[in-house]
């Protein structure tokens, strides 16, 4: 007697496959200061959370709601407070005045160096003598063009870029002590190098993403860095920002990353379909597609069961099922 047994034939294709990553504010309240916050967010998180647009301010208002949280947060905004620099490239040699730079409540400064070779800052409106530098390499005195004339940094800059290349960088004490020379020599105090705090750019990121200034929602009256040292920020329920001491101990919003993957796929079968079959092709097929996207299935799939105790359902009509992929 030739046994006839039915041959389950499972086809498995792909229906649609679609990824988006998503995001998500945490509050963390146990308080700690600024930098601790940072280090936190970044070991257990991504970073401090970036609060930058609507969504940002929905999601950071989400997160205290959750907790009934009503009082403020660090977020990862701070000052620029190491941003001297040459056109935009940071110094890599400095010769500061023990008390310098002491301009926390500007966010315009422009450096000047003084005939005992120290450098302080100084409002960039100072009417100061200054150095030019040329494109001649050879010599110290056919690099820098000492100007005897006063003008505000902004103008010495102009002139310099008119007549030579642009106002002195200094990359070395013996550069340096050759300028301080000069000008104890003339009997001057100061003279504008290009030393510039960029005043356009002087908030930062903790996570690096770029600044839209106009985007920043502080709080009225903020930032006002009414302590001297308020250079980090913190924000309020509704995601107003304040600059505050960053030792301040407080509470802190970390941002999270969720990447989803969504997968449709098409069963095909020519008898009824055997749940634990499908299952088990259907895992295959998964770490077949994260492999390919190097990364891997860290815990078990879970399988949502149905409110009729099924996992999958028969798909009687063909529907035109357009998804927007990022609907959780
Ligand atoms: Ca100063
Ligand atoms: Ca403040």
């Amino acid at each position: 007697m030739i046994q006839n047994k039915i041959q389950l034939v499972i086809f498995l294709g792909i229906l649609s496959k679609a990824s988006c990553d998503l995001y998500r504010i945490v509050l963390i309240e146990d308080p700690k200061t600024w930098t601790e916050a940072q280090s936190y967010c970044r070991e257990k998180y991504m970073d401090l959370a970036t609060i930058q647009s609507d969504e940002d301010r929905a999601k950071l208002k989400e997160a205290a709601n959750a907790v009934n949280f009503q009082s403020v947060a660090w977020i990862g905004f701070y000052r620029d407070v190491g941003g001297w620099s040459y056109q935009n490239t940071p110094i890599s040699y400095a010769m500061w005045e023990s008390w310098e730079p002491d301009l926390p409540k500007t966010n315009e400064a422009c450096g000047a160096v003084q005939s005992n070779g120290r450098w302080g800052d100084r409002g960039c409106t100072e009417q100061d003598y200054f150095f030019c530098q040329t494109d001649t390499q050879d010599t110290l005195q056919n690099k820098f063009k000492y100007i005897d004339i006063v003008m505000n940094w902004h103008d010495a800059q102009i002139h310099c870029r008119t007549h030579y290349v642009d106002l002195a960088t200094i990359t070395d004490d013996t550069e340096n002590t050759f300028l301080a020379n000069i000008l104890s020599n003339m009997g001057r105090y100061y003279a504008w190098f290009g030393l510039h705090k960029n005043p356009l750019n002087p908030w930062l990121w903790s996570d690096n993403s770029s600044v839209l200034l106009s985007s920043v929602k502080w709080e009225s009256g903020q930032p006002d860095n009414v302590n001297g040292n308020e250079d980090c920020v913190k924000a309020s329920t509704e995601g107003l920002m304040a600059d505050d001491s960053c030792s301040t101990l407080l509470p802190f919003y970390c941002r999270e990353h969720r990447r989803i993957q969504r997968v449709r796929f098409t069963v095909k079968s020519d008898g009824d379909l055997d749940e634990s079959a499908v299952m088990e092709a259907i895992e295959k097929k998964m770490k077949e597609i994260l492999s390919d996207q190097d990364m891997e299935i860290t815990s078990s799939i879970k399988w949502s069961v149905q409110p009729d105790g099924e996992i999958f359902q028969q798909q009687k009509t063909q529907e035109n099922t357009q998804e927007t992929p990022c609907e959780e």
